[in-house]
């Protein structure tokens, strides 16, 4: 008797990924409107999802920013086929799942559950990078800026609610700070939100990091 081959279930995903899915490389957009620096931009490789969290540690020694790369399910910086295989370790985990925490980043449609679906996302965003993020410092906003740090994604934490960056502070000497992520061609992406004592925008790293 013949038997009928199984796939192995990265197979299916590739191949589902390659007929189903189209590639769409984002073109980095730098802010016109900042008082800090202008860099030139270009188009290729995609560099996405500006810092919109970045919060200080209320004894202002530290800055703390979520990562969001979406379809980088394996949090190497980079969407690519390999973020294929978080879909299998996760696949039919949901909001519910004890394990959500650490699945949820493979949630790619935000759909609640971990399946097929969650493969789109990463042709959608194929090749799309974050190498790492320039630290800049000032104490007036409308004066000049001072790059005083690098956090690279090997850096990245996960023993937080979300993957996210932490950097030190403590002897910057500085009132306000920004992040700003590049590529592996040092294209540029958004400027962050501005961190500065007392003012935390969403307190939600800081509140589920620190305590
Ligand atoms: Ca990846
Ligand atoms: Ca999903």
């Amino acid at each position: 008797m013949r038997c009928r081959q199984r796939w192995p279930f990265s197979v299916v995903l590739l191949l589902a990924v390659l007929t189903t899915t189209t590639v769409a490389v984002s073109e980095p957009v730098a802010r016109s409107d900042s008082p800090l620096p202008a860099r030139e931009t270009s188009a290729t490789p995609g560099i996405v999802d500006f810092v919109r969290d970045l919060e200080m540690s209320p004894a202002g020694d530290r800055i703390l920013w979520t990562y969001h790369n979406t379809g980088d399910y394996d949090l190497n910086g980079e969407v690519n086929i390999s973020d294929l295989t978080p879909i299998g370790m996760y696949l039919g985990q949901t909001t519910a799942s004890p394990d959500w925490t650490a699945a949820q980043v493979t949630d790619g449609d935000q759909n609640g559950e971990v399946n097929i679906s969650d493969i789109t996302p990463i042709g959608a965003n194929f090749k799309n990078q974050i190498v790492g993020f320039e630290v800049w410092a000032a104490n007036v906003i409308n004066e000049e800026w001072t790059q005083i740090g690098d956090v690279t994604v090997t850096e990245l934490q996960t023993d937080a609610w979300w993957p996210y960056f932490s950097y030190d502070i403590s002897t910057a000497g500085y009132t306000l700070y920004r992040v700003w992520p590049y590529d592996y061609s040092e294209e540029e992406g958004w400027w962050s939100n501005i961190a500065f004592e007392g003012h935390n925008p969403r307190l939600r790293i800081v509140e589920l990091v620190l305590h």
